[in-house]
């Protein structure tokens, strides 16, 4: 059986890691597109010569050409801008549809059969403008947002608990910017709803609301603190993280249930658009879209998310 194939457009700060952990997971070849010269190549190359240390065995290359991304199972796309300082993610439309219709059209000539993950800026309609492109079907174009977003939202639940990540579950759904809804209803550490534990630790209705008002507001905002620290660009490690288990998920029929940007057709009252919600993925990218029953302030929260969305893809030139 071939081995399977990932190809990284764009080898900036993201695609970097991406390599790494593909190649570290032996998820299979890997092949960066940059239209930098020598970039690509030289990333590729570094993290090649260390294959024996970290004991993979995959063959990894860097291009300028996208014929070399030809029979890619799996496309990650980062190419694009990312944020500096005081600037919102769709800030980056302009310059980055530009730099996405020229990725697509490279996609859609070169790999017609993968499947694509966008990481771009901003998000929801990078996507939305991939899909278009390629014509790709709707379960073979997907964003990454909900995964990382959803991360970081247990990161803070599991600090604020004391307990490990690995025991807190919790999810975020909507458009990747300030008004993603972080899930709270649903929030929990192995199964026990974080707001009772939250109650319990502070004796306290009011007080534990305001802590896990603080943890939402913390999760939405969390992008823009990581670029207010970094000063020269955006987060990088997580983003590559999240996607690359996306990917594996795929590559790998793991049937995952990851928040996902997703095509929606009329799911949680969405008609038309990309917006981020529970997917299953596996070898035939979407499978499926895990619909539950929100109530009325998660309703309205999604209704104020999906509006965004729409005004951010309706900007698009
Ligand atoms: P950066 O390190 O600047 O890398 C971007 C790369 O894209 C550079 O190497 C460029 O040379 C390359 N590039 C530019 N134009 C093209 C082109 N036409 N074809 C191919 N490559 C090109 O940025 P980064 O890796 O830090 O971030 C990449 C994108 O991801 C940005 O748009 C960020 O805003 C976005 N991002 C998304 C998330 C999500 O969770 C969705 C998180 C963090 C960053």
């Amino acid at each position: 059986m071939a081995r399977k194939k990932i190809a990284l457009i764009g080898g900036g700060q993201i695609g970097g890691v991406l390599a790494q952990l593909a190649a570290l997971r032996e998820l299979g070849d890997v092949v960066m597109f940059d239209i930098v010269e020598g970039l690509p190549q030289g990333k590729m190359l570094d993290i090649a010569e260390v294959g024996s240390v970290d004991g993979f065995d995959c063959c990894l290359k860097g291009t300028n050409s996208y014929e070399d991304i030809q029979g890619a199972d799996v496309v990650i796309v980062t190419a694009g801008l990312p944020r500096k300082p005081g600037m919102s993610r769709d800030d980056l439309i302009e310059v980055n549809s530009k730099i996405m219709t020229s990725v697509a059209e490279g996609i859609k000539a070169h790999a017609p059969n993968s499947f694509v993950i966008v990481i771009s800026n901003p998000l929801d309609a990078m996507v939305t403008l991939c899909q278009k492109i390629t014509g790709f079907p709707y379960n073979r174009v997907i964003g990454q947002a909900g995964v990382l977003d959803s991360a970081r939202f247990k990161t803070f639940i599991a600090w604020e608990l004391g307990v490990s990540v690995k025991d807190v579950n919790a999810m975020t759904l909507g458009g990747h910017g300030d008004d993603m809804v972080p899930l709270v209803r649903y929030a929990s550490v192995n199964g026990i709803p974080v707001m009772e534990l939250l109650e319990k630790k502070y004796k306290d209705k009011a007080k534990a609301k305001e802590v896990m008002d603080a943890m939402v507001k913390r999760t939405r905002g969390a992008g823009g603190e990581v670029v207010a620290l970094l000063k020269t660009g955006s987060a990088f490690y997580s983003p590559a993280s999240s996607a690359i288990c996306m990917a594996e998920s795929i590559l790998k029929d793991q049937k995952r249930v990851l928040p996902t940007c997703a095509y929606l057709n009329g799911e949680f009252g969405v008609k038309g658009f990309y917006v981020g919600v529970p997917c299953v993925l596996g070898e035939n990218g979407v499978e499926a879209i895990l619909e539950f029953e929100l109530d009325a302030e998660e309703q309205a929260m999604m209704d104020k998310s999906v509006a965004a969305v729409k005004e951010l893809v309706g900007s698009m030139k």
